[in-house]
């Protein structure tokens, strides 16, 4: 995906968000999307290495990934409910995107509705990420595949053990 910005701000420089997009653009988009408190910022926090404390999104974050093999921005919408009516327009372009579930029976059942109307509007592959593996009474990621009908993989985003796993999912998952 190549997206080029010309918008600059009154004084004629870019603003701050133009210039993070000038950094992590042209490359692969990688949107992360899902319920508040499931796991996205922390999965895009531990791809870009960041140790730094996690707010609760506003909006939009982008961040980066960078290897040998694969360039992303990673496009992490915020889950609040409210912001959901941006969603469609932050996934435009989209190589991946990457629904992330707390994996609790109450969030699988929220995200079965959100990715039928992903699959409807985007031509973007769907997969889920069956965070929080951790945790008790959780589905696991068979389960949460069943009920999701997308490739599923399962998660702990608080472990940073599990990097490269994630790293090889968006991998695999990118054509
Ligand atoms: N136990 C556990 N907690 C997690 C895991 N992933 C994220 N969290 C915690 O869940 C909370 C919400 O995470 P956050 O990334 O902000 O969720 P977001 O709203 O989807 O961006 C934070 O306190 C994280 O530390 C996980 O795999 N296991
Ligand atoms: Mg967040």
């Amino acid at each position: 995906m190549r997206v080029f910005i010309h918008q600059e701000t009154k004084t004629g420089k870019k603003s701050k968000l133009v210039n993070k997009m000038t950094l992590v653009l042209p490359t692969t988009k990688v949107s992360i999307v899902g319920s508040g408190q499931v796991g996205k910022t922390t999965i895009r926090n531990m791809l870009e290495g960041g140790k730094g404390s996690i707010k609760p999104t506003i909006g939009i974050d982008i961040g980066k990934y960078a290897d040998d093999e694969l360039k992303c921005a990673l496009f992490d919408l915020g889950g609040q409910t409210r912001f959901q009516m941006l969603w469609d327009d932050f996934l435009k372009g989209s190589n991946l995107i990457m629904l992330v579930t707390d994996s609790s029976k109450e969030d699988v059942e929220k995200s079965r509705k959100v990715i039928k109307r992903l699959q409807k509007r985007h031509g973007a592959k769907v997969i889920a990420i069956a965070n929080k593996q951790d945790q008790a009474n959780r589905l696991n990621a068979k389960e949460v595949q069943k009920l999701l009908s997308v490739r599923t993989y399962p998660m702990v985003a608080i472990d940073g053990d599990r990097k490269t796993d994630m790293v090889n999912i968006i991998k695999d998952n990118l054509e």
